[in-house]
């Protein structure tokens, strides 16, 4: 047996003292796919070829070399960031993505046909898509508002791409046999405070309804509604704000998209699930980091994502919760970005799927808050890395940091030389 054989058979026996079955955990993480975002590859440029500068308040900082330049090197990135991440995950795609030959579709106009080389793609490897209409980097959407436009004419640009959208992601959901998460998110806002906060909200409701007007059967569609309580240039107002999504999805029995930059610095997601899922059906989650006035940071293994592991499991949400990922740094490599990210949403699944919470609940329930912490405190000395280590494992991925090595490879042998 060598070393790391050797842990996992101590650990396995730790944890199965506390009556924790290791072995379930790891199986049960196997079933957990999570949707990995295509635009850390490239820093939101998008595949149009349009030259249109990354708006909707969101920014990209940091030059690091390799930034994908094309559909091609985006997929072949993708593939070394999958290869590195245990299991088989979905792809989460903009509109942006589309591979049009150098032809400029407009995004009204946008088809399946446009995304073929992404399907054939996601078919090969085993990849489940998800969706995202582009309500950003666009000449029409250069007033800050787009579905919320005072203009009805752009706001039946925006109403025709979204359609346009979910029709894409019912047709990407028939061919791959798995649902496609279409999410829309508006950058609809105002940097400085407004005097009328409800009109550009009650315009967003008529768009939304016309949008979802048309019934998509939910085995090849489901549409995803994302909140944000300020962005770049829209600090006082954003249309689309929690409440307002909240209420939406509620309402119309869409799902509701929590990303966990979107609130305010203390105020976390994970307070948020127990709440939600006794009103909506499902949710979909943007696993981020916020940092200051930064929504998107790499995500790491915080308090806040263990938080929010431990709510999902501990909630039983897990079979209502599509897990995507929602953060670009161009300062760092970006199949790192990627790589680090997805396993830290791993580790911190696997942690709570380790937890015993019939223990723990036992103190909670008996009022004794002293053992539950000192319990819950003692218990981060259990050796998790032992069990993800075997997880790695067994799926032939790197252990620990060995998952630089083919990235660093990577980066000199092919990221390097791109321009
Ligand atoms: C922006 C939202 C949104 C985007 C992506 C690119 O604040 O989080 O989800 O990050 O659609
Ligand atoms: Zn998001």
């Amino acid at each position: 047996m060598d070393t790391l054989e050797k842990a996992y058979a101590v650990a396995k026996e730790q944890y199965a003292a506390y009556g924790v079955d290791t072995e379930a955990a790891l199986a049960w993480l196997d079933k957990i796919q999570l949707s990995m975002h295509c635009w850390q590859g490239d820093d939101v440029a998008g595949l149009e070829s349009t030259g249109e500068a990354l708006s909707g308040g969101i920014a990209t900082t940091g030059n690091y070399p390799g930034q994908a330049r094309n559909g091609d090197e985006l997929r072949a990135d993708l593939d070394l960031a999958y290869s590195l991440i245990p299991g088989t995950h979905r792809i989460n795609l903009h509109a942006s993505y589309a591979e049009t030959d150098g032809v400029v579709v407009p995004r009204n106009e946008l088809r399946p046909e446009h995304f073929s080389r992404w399907a054939d793609w996601a078919k090969d490897k085993g990849h489940g898509v998800d969706f995202n209409p582009t309500f950003f980097s666009h000449p029409l959407a250069a007033s800050g508002f787009t579905l919320s436009d005072v203009d009805a004419g752009i706001r039946q640009y925006w109403i025709e791409h979204a359609i346009a959208c979910r029709e894409i992601g019912a047709a990407f959901g028939k061919t791959l046999g798995t649902p496609t998460v279409t999410n829309v998110w508006i950058p609809d806002g105002m940097k400085d405070v407004p005097v009328d906060r409800l009109a550009p909200r009650e315009r967003l409701v008529k768009s939304l309804d016309a949008i979802f007007e048309k019934e998509i059967d939910p085995a090849y569609n489901l549409d995803a509604v994302e909140c944000k309580l300020f962005g770049l240039g829209s600090e006082s107002y954003v249309v689309g704000s929690h409440e307002f999504y909240m209420g939406y999805a509620v309402s119309r029995g869409k799902l509701l998209t929590l990303d966990s930059g979107h609130f305010h610095p203390t105020e976390v997601i994970s307070d948020k699930l127990s709440s939600m899922f006794l009103y909506v059906d499902e949710i979909l989650l943007h696993v981020s980091r916020g940092v200051r006035w930064d929504s998107d940071h790499v995500v790491t293994l915080n308090d806040e994502l263990k938080a929010i592991a431990h709510e999902l499991v501990a909630g039983n949400f897990l079979d209502r919760v599509h897990i995507g990922l929602d953060y670009f740094d161009a300062s760092i490599n970006r199949i790192a970005a990627w790589s680090i990210g997805m396993r830290n949403t791993q580790k911190a699944l696997l942690m709570a799927m380790l937890e015993p919470l019939e223990v723990m609940r036992s103190f909670e329930n008996a009022g004794d808050y002293t053992k539950r912490l000192g319990f819950m405190e003692t218990w981060n000395e259990m050796p998790f890395g032992a069990v993800w280590n075997q997880f790695c494992l067994t799926h032939g991925v790197p252990v620990g940091f060995d998952m630089m090595k083919p990235i660093s490879d990577y980066e000199e042998k092919v990221l390097s030389k791109r321009g």
